[in-house]
């Protein structure tokens, strides 16, 4: 009979899952040396409507956590250091993150910002990790934790049980010992709701469920059951996808309060169509599809979207497209939600039969020295005139 150790060696791979700690907040305490030590909240303004993105683990120990208002983090720990966070830097020091990644292996899945899964050849995924982290650390000053193991579920799961700032280890011959006695919100993918479904028929580790008869599960999970259980008997064989891309990237404003000035609102679009064509740009990528999403004053809510005939990256298309969008589908004012997305997206720069006209290249020398700027300063450092002439409403 061949071990479990034997077989991940003829399969060849080890997994690292490595994951940023409190990933905003840990930039912002690494560049202001001030807010080092305390507890440090990123996300909406605690006087509006908005929620935590992250906070410091300082911050956690008052109960403070990810997608909880911000009021109420407000609430919880009033001495807090609360920051509306910088997305253009948080990227540009994840891009730096995975060129490190990018020195120890090809084979990356970027799952997210702050997230990615790294396959190794067996045997060398402890010795991989332990260096990454030291790097990591010695060069961007940024502590990180990667959970190793023969599969991506058992190397996130082994992330979660070491964090923060350590490399930990689950290998699959471990899954009894280690996983079966852990409660059920400990297995990834598993909502509250099945959760609470397992619960109600007296399953509540994860090794009842990989002991629970199969019919059972079936009846109340039908297609799922079998991903389900073998979760739990901590098998996984989803291969990386290296290749996986953002499928669209959009951004949105909320509006404190109704807005009822199209000036205004074409400027929010203007700053969309800015940001969207600066994040294009630096991802090497260009969009087919661009989507308005308007809410109305009664809440309702529509997207609209235009199909353009070229790829583009360029924020003067972008904007017009949306303008366009906008006019059909504006319906009657005030507006809460204005929001633009972009999809479709395909790699490489644009080569358009337009770079000669003249007015055509001062704009794409107008967004170069732009997305200079603001990969120089973070932020939007430089506004078109339109953004200017009315300053976007107050938003959460
Ligand atoms: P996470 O890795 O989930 O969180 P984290 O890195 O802040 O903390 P941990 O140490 O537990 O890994 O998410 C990465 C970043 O994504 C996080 O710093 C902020 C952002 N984020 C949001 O904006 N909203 C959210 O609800 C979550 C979960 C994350
Ligand atoms: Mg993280």
């Amino acid at each position: 009979m061949t071990t479990v150790r034997e077989r991940r060696a003829k399969d060849g791979l080890e997994i690292l899952l490595c994951d940023l700690d409190a990933f905003y907040a840990s930039v912002e305490q690494r560049d202001h040396p001030e807010y080092r030590g305390k507890p440090v909240i990123v996300g909406g303004s605690p006087t509006g409507r908005g929620v935590v993105s992250t906070c410091s683990y300082e911050a956690r120990q008052f109960g403070v956590h990810s997608a909880m208002p911000s009021a109420k983090a407000k609430q919880l720990c009033p001495g807090a250091i609360f920051l509306p966070g910088d997305m253009a830097r948080y990227r540009r020091v994840s891009e730096q993150v995975f060129a490190i990644y990018e020195r120890f292996t090809p084979d990356i899945e970027i799952v997210s910002i702050d997230e990615a899964y790294l396959a190794l050849p067996a045997g060398k995924g402890l010795a991989a990790a332990a260096e990454i982290h030291r790097t990591v650390w010695e060069e961007l000053n940024l502590s990180l934790t990667i959970g190793v193991s023969a599969n991506k579920l058992l190397a996130k799961i082994a992330s979660e049980l070491a964090k923060p700032d350590r490399v930990g280890a689950l290998w699959p011959e471990e899954v009894e010992a280690l996983l079966w006695p852990l409660s059920l919100e400990m297995l990834p993918g598993l909502g509250p709701a099945s959760v609470q479904k397992l619960n109600r028929i007296g399953i509540t580790t994860i090794g009842h469920l990989a002991a629970a008869p199969f019919d059972l599960l079936q009846k109340y999970f039908g297609k799922s059951a079998l991903t389900l259980q073998r979760s739990a008997r901590g098998i996984d064989e989803r291969p990386l996808e290296p290749f996986r891309e953002a499928k669209s990237i959009s951004e949105e404003k909320t509006f404190s309060m109704d807005l009822a000035d199209e000036e205004a609102l074409r400027a929010v679009l203007m700053a969309q169509a800015e940001s969207l064509g600066y994040r294009l740009r630096s991802g090497g990528l260009r969009a087919r599809t661009v989507s308005l999403k308007l809410r109305y004053a009664d809440f309702r809510t529509i997207t609209r979207d235009r199909t353009l005939p070229a790829p583009t990256d360029r924020d003067l298309e972008l904007y017009q497209t949306a303008i366009e969008l906008f006019t059909i589908h504006k319906g009657r004012p005030p507006w809460r939600l204005v929001g633009l997305r972009v999809s479709g997206l395909v790699s490489g720069q644009q080569i358009s039969i337009f770079d000669s006209l003249p007015a055509e290249k001062k704009e794409m020398e107008l967004e170069q020295v732009c997305d200079r700027l603001q990969d120089k300063y973070g932020g939007a450092v430089v506004y078109r005139a339109r953004r200017l002439l009315k300053p976007p409403p107050e938003i959460d």
